[in-house]
């Protein structure tokens, strides 16, 4: 069959599948793009070649920062448990390199994505083409070499032949749940529009079994036998649980053998919050109960975990002197962590596996009632930490508060950067596994609309609530556009502080004053940015780009202006809410490794100094 570089590519695409438990999806849904010069007349005309012959073949979405394009490819993979993703075309040069942000943040969460980016001639007879990287020592490099080790895969087709053998490897990373994360495929702009002959063979049907790797025999016994002799242990449950599908074989386990679960942000949503053995959000933004459990527990059992220095508060809370640990993780790499026990298998499996070789094993009355009852103190603080009647601007956490009771229990909470994520994961209240996404791997300012156009991509049937800082909002608010083009639901919930609020609180405890960190004119008189607030109007920001905007004052007005969202159905909506920045959330009593500088003017920052060399006498690596 004859057809260019690209129109082979696109059809290959429009035929590839995704398989988990006998269901099939798309493997590639679709395709965002910003077309430039070196994509426009190769893979922009096979996407509308594609397009006018059939248009499911590969639809088409036109975003506005191709770093967006790869976050809402993230949060639509994320919100599909990883079979399912999208694609991006970009063209070269700054279209190719605004993609490394996002395949950062795909490969660090272990999401699947497909990158496109065009690339410089392989002929080299048009060189140097606008936007082309020269330089004096090799001329096989390019911008898209930027893109390597932040991609799980990369290749580049310099010759219309190789394509068979990259879209082969591209597919397997995409759908290998221990190696997946950002895969590219940079394409010379000649390349792409050269025709060739391809195999009919190319173009067939394929389904890629998603596996799900079973223990070995020999490492479950052993795992069993460090389980059957604690006498406190803990599960801690990452992203792997949830993308496994192993909530359920989770609430199983956990409650026939009444060990309690801590979740991690991505693992968060493993068991709603309410369940009895349900200890909420651990390390340095958990609950009070997750971490006292924590210190005290003999036998971690982590599931799906790639243990970040959140979750284990920077390697201070495990702090029984005896702790081992048992990991049960798909990816080898996870699984050996804190010296442990590797249990190299898919969560599910793992977990089924686990329950029936663990049959008759109990942490007795004793251990599950001190879990309920620290659980349940911790549920108070929630509470009043939800209804705090803050004034004159509310607490930060009345906002999370309102959102949540607003919110019903399968829509889905978006957050990825700024003060909220740390107080999400400790206050907010999951009702479904698939109801919580805070992208915390990468914590990346302007994931939060871009992202949660991709969940609601992802789920048109579930309400997705994105909750932005005014700084992550300036970051990067221009897929807001897209949402509006689309007519794509999802409702914003602007929460305006006027500038870092958690980088100034992090900033005050390590002794450096909240220097810079407040969104404030430079006074004439200091020469420094304490001057008044600026005049800054995101709500009319929004207004602008064609959301529908709704401004908020206090909690009252918000509940209803989050109501309201709730039934409109024209496109994206955007709340804008103030906050009061001073309002600290309930303390996790948890740690986070911040070097504080050892030696300093500053009397602040020696006091910090002095706390954090007795903070980090704590910290303990695990062998
Ligand atoms: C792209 C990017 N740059 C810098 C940071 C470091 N950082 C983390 S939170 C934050 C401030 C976020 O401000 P805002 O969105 O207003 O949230 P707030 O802290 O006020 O809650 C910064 C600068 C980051 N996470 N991502
Ligand atoms: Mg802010």
């Amino acid at each position: 069959m004859r057809l260019t570089v690209a129109q082979a590519l696109v059809r290959f695409l429009s035929r590839q599948f995704s398989e988990r438990d006998g269901v099939e999806q798309r493997l590639v849904a679709g395709c965002f793009g910003i077309f430039g010069h070196g994509n426009v007349a190769g893979v922009g005309q096979a996407l509308l070649e594609a397009e006018l012959a059939d248009p499911t073949a590969l639809p088409y979405w036109t975003g506005r920062n191709e770093q967006g394009m790869v976050h809402a490819a993230a949060g639509f993979a994320r919100q599909r448990d990883r079979l399912s993703t999208l694609a991006c075309t970009t063209s070269i040069g700054p279209g190719a390199t605004n993609l490394v942000t996002g395949a950062a943040l795909a490969t660090i969460n272990r999401l699947p994505v497909l990158l496109l980016p065009g690339d410089v001639f392989a002929t080299r007879v048009s060189g140097p083409v606008l936007q082309e990287l020269e330089s004096p020592t090799t001329y096989d490099v390019s911008v898209n070499d930027t893109l390597r080790p932040v991609s799980r895969f990369f290749d580049r087709i310099w010759r219309p032949e190789q394509l068979p053998q990259a879209l082969l490897g591209a597919m397997r990373v995409l759908t290998d749940p221990v190696e997946t994360g950002a895969v590219t495929l940079a394409l010379p702009q000649d390349v792409q529009a050269q025709a060739h002959d391809w195999p009919e063979e190319l173009f067939e049907r394929r389904v890629w079994h998603v596996a799900r790797p079973v223990p070995e025999p020999a490492m479950l016994a052993r795992a069993v036998e460090l389980l059957r002799g604690a006498s406190a242990p803990l599960i801690v449950a990452g992203g792997g649980v949830i993308y496994s599908g192993a909530t359920e074989a989770l609430r199983t386990f956990a409650e026939a053998t009444g060990i309690p679960v801590a979740e991690t942000q991505a693992g968060k949503g493993s068991l709603p919050y309410d369940h009895p053995l349900a200890l909420g959000a651990i390390g340095a933004t958990g609950t009070t109960a997750a971490n006292a459990i924590a210190r005290e527990a003999d036998v971690i059992l982590g599931v799906g975990t790639r243990y970040s220095d959140f979750t284990t508060a920077s390697r201070s809370i495990f702090a029984h002197p005896d702790v081992r640990f048992v990991n049960l993780n798909v990816a080898g790499l996870d699984a050996h962590k804190q010296a442990g026990l590797p249990l190299v298998a898919d969560a599910r499996e793992g977990l089924t596996a686990l329950a029936e070789a663990l049959r008759g094993y109990d942490t007795g009355a004793g251990y599950r009632e001190r879990v309920a009852r620290l659980a349940a103190e911790w549920d108070a603080v929630v509470d009043s930490a939800y209804h705090r009647g803050h004034g004159p601007l509310p607490a930060q956490s009345e906002v999370l508060g309102v959102v949540n009771e607003v919110s019903a229990p399968r829509d889905v909470l978006v957050c990825a950067a700024g003060s909220m994520p740390g107080d999400l994961h400790k206050l907010w209240r999951t009702r479904d596994p698939k109801g919580y996404h805070v992208e915390y791997g990468f914590s990346c300012m302007g994931y939060e609309i871009a992202g949660g156009l991709g969940v609601r991509m992802a789920a048109p049937d579930r309400d997705v609530f994105v909750m932005v800082g005014d700084g992550s909002y300036l970051m990067l608010a221009s897929e807001l556009v897209t949402a509006v083009q689309e007519r794509t639901k999802i409702i914003v919930v602007l929460v305006q502080n006027h500038g870092f609020a958690s980088i100034g609180a992090l900033s005050e405890s390590v002794g450096s004053q909240r220097f810079g960190t407040r969104y404030r004119y430079r006074d004439p008189g200091s020469g420094r940015l304490d001057g008044a607030p600026l005049p800054v109007d995101l709500a009319a920001n929004a207004e602008s780009l064609g959301a529908h905007v709704i401004r908020a004052h206090g909690v009252e007005e918000l509940r209803a202006a989050l109501l309201a969202a709730k039934e409109y159905d024209g496109g994206p909506v955007v709340v804008q809410v103030e906050t009061d920045p001073a309002v600290p959330a309930p303390d996790s009593d948890a740690w986070w490794d911040v070097p504080v500088a050892e030696v300093s003017q500053l009397d602040t920052t020696r006091a910090a100094r002095a706390s954090y060399d007795v903070a980090k006498r704590d910290q303990r690596t695990h062998l």
